[in-house]
């Protein structure tokens, strides 16, 4: 038997869709989702097996001009990954088109991906958009970027992402397979867990709120009686924030405790018992710790 395997990177705007067709892909949730921008920080594995190829996908921080030494990290890390990679999709969405953001995306790919290094296109969020009017945005996104292919999908609703995981695998090289054939991700449990405690967090919390905070894993106890038992902290950079994420009478922190617990105990497929704290600590977002938990570079952030 023939194998073929490889990494496809996963590039674009934030909020494009890029972590929902990973999920898809993979067919669990394995990167956290929100309907706001900026939510996935760090590189995110996730391993699918399409005939005798894997494709590993690699989910990436979205693409945006960074402010602060989180931001440059996360599109640093995200650059990291289209640079590894066999084959780089850049997700668009439909409805938005060839934004600024999209255009300094493709000069940057210009410059940065290899010559003779693949690059897709998938037109992401069809369902948000007339048919008529794909075409148009097709052909004006081509005349600027000399993609191999062009994929017109709903990640969410999985229009066209057949026709791209089948082109991805035929297209990848030959080669043994990466991972164990049932592995479909790799990041650690006790960041998955910290993640989908993020994500809680981003739906729950509002405007800056959610970028000014992080979650880490601090104990992770499996019990005899078949339960979990996750202390996590939740990292905040202000006084203020921490009453906002506490809540009045802890209701807040209550509900999202609730919440993340219930995605965790299911992911895990066993009982979990989730302890929340929250730390103020105004200099996390300068402290090189936090970014290793988070599993990115502290360096690429200077
Ligand atoms: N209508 C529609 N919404 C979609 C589709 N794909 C993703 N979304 C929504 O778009 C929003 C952003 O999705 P994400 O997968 O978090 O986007 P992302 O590119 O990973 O965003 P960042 O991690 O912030 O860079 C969510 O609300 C998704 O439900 C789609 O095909 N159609
Ligand atoms: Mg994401």
């Amino acid at each position: 038997m023939t194998t073929r395997a490889g990494f496809v990177a996963l590039i674009g705007e934030p909020n494009a869709g890029k972590s929902t067709l990973l999920n898809r892909m993979v067919g669990a949730k394995v990167s956290i989702v929100t309907h706001k921008v900026q939510t996935t920080r760090a590189r995110i594995r996730g391993v699918a097996m399409e005939g005798d190829a894997q494709i590993v996908f690699v989910d990436t921080p979205g693409l945006f001009r960074p402010r602060r030494r989180l931001d440059r990290a996360m599109v640093a890390a995200a650059w990291g990954g289209a640079a590894d990679a066999d084959i780089v999709v850049l997700l668009v969405e439909a409805h938005r088109g060839l934004t600024e953001g999209v255009g300094a995306i493709l000069d940057a790919l210009k410059e940065r991906v290899a010559e003779g290094r693949t690059v897709a296109l998938a037109i992401n969020k069809i369902d948000r958009v007339k048919a008529e009017t794909l075409l148009a945005l097709s052909a004006e996104l081509n005349e600027a970027y000399p993609f191999a292919k062009t994929f017109m999908i709903s990640a969410e609703k999985g229009h066209g992402v057949d026709d791209l995981r089948g082109w991805l695998a035929e297209t990848l090289p030959e080669g043994p397979w990466l991972y164990p054939e049932d592995q479909i991700a790799d990041l650690p449990m006790r960041m998955i867990a910290a993640e989908i405690t993020r994500e809680k967090l981003t739906l729950r919390l509002h405007q800056e709120l959610p970028y000014q905070l992080t979650v880490e894993t601090e104990g992770w106890d499996d019990r005899k009686d078949g339960s979990t038992r996750i202390d996590q902290m939740i990292y905040v950079a202000r006084d203020g924030h921490k009453g906002i994420v506490l809540g009045h009478k802890g209701e807040t922190i209550k509900a999202i405790s609730q919440a993340a617990r219930a995605e965790i105990a299911e992911f895990l497929g066993r009982p979990v018992h989730l302890f929340l704290q929250v730390k103020v600590r105004p200099g996390w977002l300068d402290e090189a710790e936090r970014y290793s938990e988070m599993g990115l570079d502290f360096r690429e952030g200077d």
